[in-house]
C-alpha cells in the first residue's frame, strides 16, 4: 500500500513537472531555456528589439548557442554590451558556450538576442517563436512573450 501510494505521487509530480514545462520552458538533450521575454517597442517605428531567456545545461558536455532565429524579424543574432570608458556599446557574439551544469542568464544591460528588421512592432501582450540551434543539443524552440517597454523578466 504504502508503494502503491508513492508511485501515485511519483506519476502525480512528474505530470505536474511536464505540464510546467509545456508552459515556462523547453528543451533538448538536456539544455533548458527559461524565463523567455521580449520588450515591447517603444515607437510604432521600431526596427529593433531584443528577447532575454535563461540557458541551463543539465548534460554532461559543453554546449554552444550558435544561432538565433524568428519569424518576427529580418534578422537575429547574439550581443553582448560592453562598457569602455563609460560608454556601452553592443558586440556581436558568434556563440555563447555554456559549460556543463552552468546556466547562463542573458538580460537587460548584458547578454541579449538582438532583432532587427523587425516586420512589426513588438507589442504587450503578444508572443514570438525564437529558434535557438546549440551545436550538440540541436534546435530548440522557445515561446516569447512580449512585456512591457521596460520589463525585467517575463510578466
Ligand atoms: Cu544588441
Amino acid at each position: 500500500m504504502r508503494r502503491l501510494v508513492l508511485e501515485l505521487a511519483a506519476a502525480i509530480s512528474l505530470t505536474v513537472a511536464a505540464a510546467v514545462s509545456f508552459v515556462t520552458a523547453a528543451q533538448a538533450n538536456g539544455m533548458m531555456v527559461t524565463g523567455a521575454f521580449a520588450r515591447a517597442s517603444a515607437t510604432p517605428a521600431a526596427k529593433a528589439g531584443a528577447v532575454y531567456f535563461t540557458i541551463r545545461n543539465d548534460g554532461d558536455v559543453a554546449d554552444k548557442l550558435t544561432a538565433v532565429q524568428t519569424d518576427a524579424a529580418q534578422m537575429a543574432m547574439l550581443h553582448e554590451n560592453v562598457e569602455e570608458n563609460g560608454v556601452v556599446s553592443m558586440r556581436h557574439l558568434e556563440a555563447i558556450t555554456i559549460a556543463p551544469k552552468e546556466t547562463v542568464a542573458l538580460g537587460p544591460r548584458k547578454t541579449h538576442v538582438m532583432l532587427t528588421g523587425l516586420k512589426a512592432p513588438l507589442k504587450k501582450g503578444e508572443r514570438l517563436t525564437l529558434t535557438l540551434t546549440f551545436e550538440k543539443a540541436g534546435t530548440i524552440l522557445v515561446d516569447v512573450p512580449v512585456g512591457g517597454v521596460a520589463a525585467d523578466g517575463p510578466e
